[in-house]
């Protein structure tokens, strides 16, 4: 058995657990960070693409900003499309100056990655955590690693291991209170190898359902739609995907995406979920491992950095003077931000979304609101701070930058 002290046992190397790991790094601290998929897969797994100005500000505040800062696409303003038109929102101009970039988080991985390499602290891939004990005093994380029994005993561990690992469901069931929506529809994705068509986001409400068009870069361009929950990619050739996107999105204007090569697809279920509280003994969950939102709101990867930020300040603050005072706070620090971004994605999806038992009545309500929404400045200007992002709940200075 292979025995890794250090002070932090980081479980998962997704944005959460890289953000934390360079948080850590840049006050001093150690951290051990097992993540159980190879490193091209982590890399290469298409998600999300929105950054909220203070996760860019993050990035470039902790010295990994030099990627966003060269390839990143800056949007001051975003469409909504309904009615065969697209009504834009400045939200630039709303915000006093906030805008959103857009970087591929496989990119804001990428070079996370990058800066551990550099910083010389431990990152072991292939490393899947089968089990965490004894969380009240000396936490223990037994992994298997190139064959071998590992095991990681630290100070506190840092469950950043997304939906589906194992630190939320090593807490017991009965000091873990879930709240949970499922969406009666999913998102069929698309990355296209075609230029964008609009530099900006544009979110469509049509009697077909749902479709977002999105880009990654001035090549590739990132398309969704609405379909139902279970809806199986094997029944969508190429060209029907491509009808389907532009039936919804084509305005009476004449503005469509542009059509090419189909990269990559897949369907991927939409929920409302959180955990609360967000730690239990010396485990604290981060990003997906204790909230998922649904992805029309932009926010699950902007949550997953804030959790951090919160989290870095309390360990900071213990190794500092061995206070816990932060650390107690964390939960609630989190789950209140966390909860704003749940609402605002669950009223994103319910605006633009057809629900399957909707009738005439519920669609004339959802333009209406559509309505509203672009015509009036106090609604787009809700919309705008929102998206853009709410300030975090600690500055970056008290999280040692
Ligand atoms: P992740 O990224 O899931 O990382 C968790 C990592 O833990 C590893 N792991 C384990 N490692 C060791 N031992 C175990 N037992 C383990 N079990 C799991 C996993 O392999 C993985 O590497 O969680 P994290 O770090 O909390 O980050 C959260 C974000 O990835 C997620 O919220 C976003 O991708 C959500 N999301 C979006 N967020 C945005 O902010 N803006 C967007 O535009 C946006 N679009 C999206 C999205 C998510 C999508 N999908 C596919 C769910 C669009 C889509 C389609
Ligand atoms: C994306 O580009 O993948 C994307 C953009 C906006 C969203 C969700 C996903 O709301």
């Amino acid at each position: 058995m292979a025995v890794h002290k250090t002070q932090v046992g980081i479980v998962g190397a997704g944005p959460a657990g890289l953000l934390l790991g360079q948080l850590l790094h840049l006050n001093g601290i150690d951290s051990v960070i097992l993540e159980s998929r190879p490193r091209d897969y982590v890399i290469d797994r298409v998600r999300a693409g929105v950054l909220e100005q203070g996760t860019v500000d993050l990035l470039i505040a902790m010295g990994v900003g030099a990627g966003v800062e060269a390839r990143g696409l800056r949007h001051d303003g975003l469409f909504i499309g309904f009615d065969g038109r697209r009504h834009r929102i400045d939200m630039a101009e709303l915000t006093g100056g906030r805008a959103i970039t857009v970087y591929g988080q496989n990119e804001v991985v990428k070079d996370l990655i990058d800066a551990r390499a550099g910083s010389g602290r431990r990152l072991y891939f292939e490393a899947e955590s089968a089990s965490i004990d004894a969380l009240d005093d000396a936490p223990v994380i037994r992994f298997r690693h190139d064959g071998a029994d590992h095991e990681v005993r630290c100070d506190f561990v840092a469950g950043c291991d997304g939906f589906h690992g194992i630190c939320r469901p090593s807490i017991p069931p009965n000091e873990l209170t879930i709240y949970e929506r499922t969406y009666p529809f999913g998102w069929l994705g698309i990355l296209a190898e075609v230029a964008p068509s609009s530099e900006e986001l544009v979110y469509t409400y049509h009697p077909r359902g749902f479709a977002l068009f999105s880009m990654r870069s001035p090549t590739v361009t990132r398309l969704y739609f609405q379909v139902p929950p279970d809806e199986s990619i094997e029944g969508w050739p190429d060209e029907a995907i491509w009808d389907e996107m532009l039936a919804r999105m084509t305005t009476i204007d004449g503005w469509a995406p542009h059509v090419g090569r189909i990269l990559q697809k897949g369907v991927t279920p939409m929920r409302s979920f959180v955990a609360a509280p967000m730690r239990h003994g010396r485990l604290f969950l981060a990003g997906d491992a204790a909230h998922i939102v649904p992805p029309t709101g932009a926010k699950g990867l902007n949550l997953a950095a804030s959790d951090v930020v919160v989290l870095a300040r309390g360990l900071k603050a213990f190794y500092d003077t061995g206070g816990v005072e932060w650390l107690d706070r964390y939960s609630d620090v989190c789950l209140r931000r966390v909860w704003r971004a749940q609402r605002f994605s669950w009223w994103m999806t319910s605006a633009l979304h057809r629900f399957p038992d909707d009738g005439p009545f519920d669609v004339q309500r959802q333009i209406a609101e559509l309505d509203y929404l672009t015509s009036s400045r106090a609604a787009m200007t809700s919309l705008a701070e929102q998206y853009a992002g709410l300030p975090l709940e600690v500055s970056f200075e008290s999280a040692g930058l």
